[in-house]
C-alpha cells in the first residue's frame, strides 16, 4: 500500500528572512522553506510514500472557495503594489511588506479605489500580525500550497481512502480576509470545502495552535463540523480566541469544538482531549475528515509548552486511522527541524494500509 503525498514546488518562493519578535527585536523566521525539504526528504526514505505535484493548471479562483475577492487580489498584488510606492528597500534581506497600521476595534471597514490601493497602510486590513508579511513570491507560494491541499482533497473525493497535502506556506490561521500567524490561503478549509460537496466534514486541527481561521470560516456552517485540540490561548498565540465556549453560531451552533490544554500537556493527556475530539466525531457522523496536522506540540518545538514525543505520534494516528473514515491530512506547523521529518513519517505511517 502506498500514501499519496501531494507536494509543489512553489513552497522555497516564500522565504521571509526575519520575524518580529515581543520587545522589537528581529530573529530568524522558523516557518523555512527548509521544513518542507525535510518532509520531503524523509518520506523520500520510505517504501510507501508515492509522491506528487498538484493537479495541472493555474487555479488562481481556488482560493475563493473560502476566501474573500478583495483579499485574494490583495494577496496576488499588494506586495507589487507597495514595492512601487517605495523609493528604496532596506538591503540585506529580501523586499518585506509589513503594514504599518491596523485599523482600530470596531473601525474596520473595507478599503475602496485609492485607498486600498494604498499599499504602504492598506495591507493592515487584511492581516491580524507581524508574522505573515507579503514578498515577491508569496502568492506563487501560498497559491501552490492551496492546490496541493485541493489535490489531495480531490484524490479522496474521488475514492482515494487517504491523502497528505505537504503544505508551506501553512494556512489554518487565516480567516475568510485575513492572514496572520505565518498563514495566507487557509489549506485545511480549502479541503474541507471541496468535500463537503458530497456530504458534512469533520476536521480536527491538532497544530499546536488554535484553528482560528478554520474555525472562522465555518462557523455559521452545519455541513462543516471544526475541532481543534491546542494550547490554552491565555497560555499562547492566538490569544484572543480558542476557548472552550466557541460552539458556533447561527446554523453552525454546536459545530465548533475547541479543546484548550494546558502547559505540560503530555501525551496520555493529549489522548483524553483526543477521545472526546472523536466522540464529537462519531455523533456527526461525516463521510470524511481532514486533519491539520501541527507538530509544534512535540517537546523539543520552540513554540512548544507540551510534552509530546514521538511515540505520542503513532499511537494518536493509529487511533484517527481506525475511525475508517476517508482522510485528507494537510500540514500546518512543526518547527523542530531535527525531529520534523521523523514526526511526519511515524504519523503517516498507519494510514499506509
Ligand atoms: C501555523 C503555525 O504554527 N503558526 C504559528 C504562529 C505562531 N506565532 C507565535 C508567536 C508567539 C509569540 N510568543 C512569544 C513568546 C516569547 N517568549
Ligand atoms: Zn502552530
Amino acid at each position: 500500500m502506498t500514501v499519496p503525498i501531494v507536494h509543489a514546488d512553489t513552497y522555497p518562493l516564500h522565504d521571509p528572512a526575519f520575524e518580529i519578535w515581543p520587545g522589537g527585536r528581529l530573529r530568524p523566521y522558523f516557518e523555512t522553506p527548509q521544513r518542507a525539504e525535510i518532509i520531503l526528504d524523509a518520506l523520500r526514505a520510505t517504501s510507501w510514500a508515492k509522491i506528487m505535484t498538484p493537479e495541472e493548471g493555474r487555479y488562481e479562483s481556488l482560493p475563493l472557495l473560502v476566501h474573500d475577492g478583495d483579499y485574494v487580489w490583495f494577496i496576488r498584488n499588494g506586495f507589487k503594489e507597495w514595492l512601487s510606492t517605495q523609493p528604496s528597500v532596506p538591503e540585506g534581506y529580501p523586499p518585506t511588506y509589513y503594514p504599518s497600521s491596523f485599523p482600530p476595534p470596531r473601525a474596520r471597514r473595507k478599503l475602496k479605489g485609492e485607498a486600498r490601493l494604498n499599499a504602504a497602510e492598506g495591507y493592515g486590513y487584511y492581516t491580524f500580525d507581524l508574522t505573515a508579511p507579503l514578498l515577491e513570491g508569496t502568492y506563487e507560494a501560498a497559491l501552490g500550497s492551496a492546490r496541493c491541499a485541493m489535490t489531495a482533497a480531490n484524490m479522496v473525493l474521488y475514492g482515494d481512502r487517504t491523502a497528505y497535502a505537504l503544505c508551506r506556506p501553512p494556512g489554518h490561521h487565516a480567516g475568510r480576509d485575513y492572514s496572520g500567524g505565518y498563514c495566507y490561503f487557509n489549506n485545511t478549509a480549502i479541503a474541507a470545502k471541496i468535500l463537503s460537496v458530497r456530504g458534512s466534514v469533520a476536521v480536527l486541527d491538532l497544530d499546536y495552535h488554535h484553528g482560528n481561521g478554520t474555525q472562522d470560516i465555518f462557523w455559521e456552517d452545519d455541513r462543516v463540523l471544526t475541532i481543534s485540540i491546542h494550547c490554552d490561548p491565555r497560555v499562547d498565540y492566538p490569544y484572543f480566541v480558542g476557548f472552550a465556549d466557541e460552539v458556533g453560531g447561527g446554523a453552525g451552533e454546536g459545530c465548533n469544538l475547541n479543546l484548550p490544554l494546558p502547559p505540560g500537556t503530555t501525551g496520555e493527556w493529549y489522548r483524553t482531549a483526543l477521545e472526546l475530539a472523536l466522540d464529537r466525531i462519531h455523533l456527526f457522523d461525516p463521510w470524511a475528515l481532514v486533519i491539520a496536522v501541527g507538530f509544534d506540540t512535540y517537546a523539543g518545538d520552540p513554540f512548544s509548552k507540551f510534552d509530546l514525543n514521538t511515540g505520542d505520534y503513532a499511537q494518536i494516528a493509529q487511533r484517527l486511522h481506525a475511525l475508517d473514515l476517508p482522510t485528507v491530512l494537510v500540514q500546518e506547523g512543526g518547527y523542530h527541524l531535527e525531529a520534523l521529518g521523523q514526526n511526519v513519517v511515524t504519523f503517516l505511517e498507519p494510514f499506509n494500509s
